[in-house]
């Protein structure tokens, strides 16, 4: 089955200046591949040649289906995941730490969530080398603190390298008795030696706000010990964080008018060498997909910023829930960058997967894209990724379909070539109070 049908449906009309409406299809679609089974699945990275899954409910802790899991990113046809654990509450997202940490090859995962029962989370180190050891949590155990995402960072200069990461405390239920909802920066120092794991690291504050993810300015240009984005959802702006030339922690507020903040990432959005910001917000009403241009021979701290709106209109349909999650660019073609990529965007609460097209994909200067949305997806889409992972020249795509207990493998193909996958609809969700409760994979109830 070709996605004509649901093209003619989804694919926002092309204004075309004699005045006529006519629908155009992107020259490129996704194809779908397989389905590989996993127990609602949330955040997808791809490190190295692995590609990794954190699966979570909102079960008691006692009856968990928590996990972590990889698989060999090229073998998507035909491997299996393995999982590395099942012990964290509620894993988030995860990073690749270098070898020199911890001696290893490690995973640092955030863990934890707003849903009662999960609010107490941390941070957590995974032995890549050796699966069948249990994973150490090396953040503080605070009540009703939790993480998502925490990077390497060496904070205090003596030469090991720390995490920095931000914690969450958001009860769904403000009973008195709680302290009050909010975000801090952090870090967690790493006591150094080689039983540096042998003990929690002490959790230092670096300032009041940025609260689920954040993302570090990873290329080589950066103030130290880092530059970083925080995507604030409770406070509903995205802060720009960085250290002044004092070695003083600073803010700057880059957009205070996009509302609850979901992601927000250094990127080169439009494939023309500069680095940009990509941003979703999350909203129960017309979310949207953002990016943000400066001169990058000047500071962010100071240079002018513009904002560019990609996509608004991504709706939530869920009884609770919020739209859109988390975006990012992707050629569709791995050997040809000549033109600008495409976007691809998890609907989240809004059941769909979006893709928005550049109108011009040579016109670097343009911030036009048209948005299809390429299938509804019946349920939460948690965070997906992207890579050629066999070298074929065709990226590959990973999406969590968090209530249908599957990841949706497809790769990039020319539009008339795609092959549908089978009907969501007719996947059966999974039983139990995740599903009836609608909490989102990545957001807010
Ligand atoms: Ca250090
Ligand atoms: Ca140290
Ligand atoms: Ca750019
Ligand atoms: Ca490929």
């Amino acid at each position: 089955m070709k996605y004509s049908f649901v093209a003619t449906l989804f694919t926002l009309s092309v204004v075309l200046s004699a005045g006529l409406t006519v629908a155009e299809n992107p020259k490129y679609g996704l194809s779908w591949v397989k389905d590989i089974p996993m127990p609602t699945p949330g955040f997808l990275d791809i490190f190295e040649d692995h590609l990794y899954f954190t699966s979570f409910n909102a079960e008691p802790w006692f009856l968990s289906k928590n996990g972590v899991y990889r698989m060999a990113a090229a073998d998507y046809e035909s491997a299996e995941p393995e999982l590395l654990t099942d012990e964290l509450d509620w894993p988030n997202d995860m990073t690749l730490l270098d070898k020199e940490m911890f001696g290893f090859n490690a995973l640092a995962v955030g863990h934890g969530f707003l849903v009662p029962g999960h609010a107490t989370g941390g941070v957590s180190i995974i032995n890549l080398d050796d699966p069948s050891s249990k994973p150490v949590e090396i953040s503080a155990n605070l009540d009703n603190w939790f993480y998502h995402k925490a990077y390497p960072r060496d904070m205090d200069g003596d030469g090991d390298l720390d995490l920095v990461t931000a914690r969450c405390r958001d009860n769904v239920i403000p009973f008195p008795w709680n302290p009050p909802n909010g975000g801090e920066l952090v870090w967690l120092e790493n006591p150094g030696g080689e039983n540096n794991l042998a003990d929690r690291w002490v959790e230092h504050e670096i300032m009041e706000g940025p609260d689920f993810l954040i993302n570090m300015r990873d290329d080589g240009v950066t103030s130290s010990p880092f530059e970083l984005l925080a995507p604030q959802f409770l406070t509903e702006l995205i802060n720009y964080v960085y250290y002044d030339s004092d070695g003083v922690v600073q803010n700057r507020t880059l957009d205070d008018q996009l509302g609850n903040a979901f992601a927000a990432e250094f990127l080169d959005v439009n494939g023309d060498g500069s680095l940009d910001i990509l941003a979703t917000n999350h909203l129960t009403s017309n979310g949207g997909v953002f990016a943000y241009t400066w001169d990058n021979t000047l500071s962010l701290s100071t240079a002018k910023v513009t904002k560019h709106t990609l996509a608004t209109g991504i709706n939530n349909v869920q009884e609770k829930g919020m739209a859109p999650g988390h975006s990012y660019p992707v050629y569709p073609r791995s050997d040809d960058t000549t033109e600008k990529p495409y976007i691809l965007v998890d609907g989240d609460g809004a059941e769909n997967y979006i893709l928005l097209s550049p109108t011009d994909g040579s016109d670097f200067e343009s911030w036009d894209y048209d948005m299809t949305v390429l299938f509804p997806t019946e349920c939460t889409v948690g965070k997906s990724v992207s890579a050629d992972v066999d070298g074929d020249g065709w990226s590959e795509v990973f999406i969590p379909l968090y209530e249908k207990n599957i990841v949706r493998v497809m790769k990039f193909q020319p539009w008339d070539e795609c092959v549908e996958g089978p009907p969501l609809n007719e996947v059966s969700d999974r039983e139990g109070d995740a599903v009836e409760e609608g909490f989102t994979a990545a957001g807010v109830a």
